[in-house]
């Protein structure tokens, strides 16, 4: 296991569409190990390959709530194939340090991909999770939580992390 480097804001490389892996293999599983311990590092509640620079459609994700864990969620090539409701929660991201804002999505979602072993399985998500699910596929097709808000909002972020820039020169 290894602690790999998360890459941030405006890394070229979260604007990147990952590519669909062909089978899960030991290189992919050991992607999934690692990107699970520099998640539980981090800590975060969910990691996608872009962020660690690997452009690869893999996402592990593990949402603690009141300190209870719902166990490691890893999926490869993971898709959306039923979205209902809408739900607006407070997102922050590993790859965006230092900023949160309610973004709007889909309050339940139903993804499909391929576990650890290569089968096919589907997860059925609510709520938080189903926000996740959604914050991680978007990284997989280079999109960020950022591109999600208003104009006015995004203008803000910008502008507020142009001046952090030059701070630290
Ligand atoms: O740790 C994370 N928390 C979070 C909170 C609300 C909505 C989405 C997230 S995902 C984020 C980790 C991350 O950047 N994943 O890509
Ligand atoms: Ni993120």
């Amino acid at each position: 296991m290894a602690i790999l480097k998360i890459k941030t804001y405006p890394d070229s490389v979260l604007r990147s569409f990952a590519k669909p892996v062909n089978g899960v293999d030991r290189d992919v599983r050991k992607l999934i190990d690692d990107m699970a311990e520099t998640m539980y590092e981090a800590p975060g509640i969910g990691l996608a390959a872009n962020q660690v620079g690997e452009l690869k459609r893999v996402i592990v994700i593990d949402i603690q709530r009141e300190g209870e864990s719902t166990g490691l969620i890893a999926l490869v090539n993971p898709e959306i194939v039923e979205r209902k409701g809408s739900i607006a929660i407070e997102e922050g991201c590993l790859s965006v340090p230092d900023y949160y804002s309610e973004v709007k999505r889909a309050e339940e979602v139903r993804v499909r991909g391929l576990d650890l072993n290569g089968k096919q399985i589907e997860i059925d998500a609510k709520g938080l999770l189903a926000v996740v699910f959604q914050h991680e596929i978007d990284h997989l097709n280079g999109k960020l939580f950022i591109d999600r808000l208003n104009p006015i909002k995004r203008e803000i972020f910008k502008r507020n992390w142009k001046k952090k820039k030059k701070k630290k020169g």
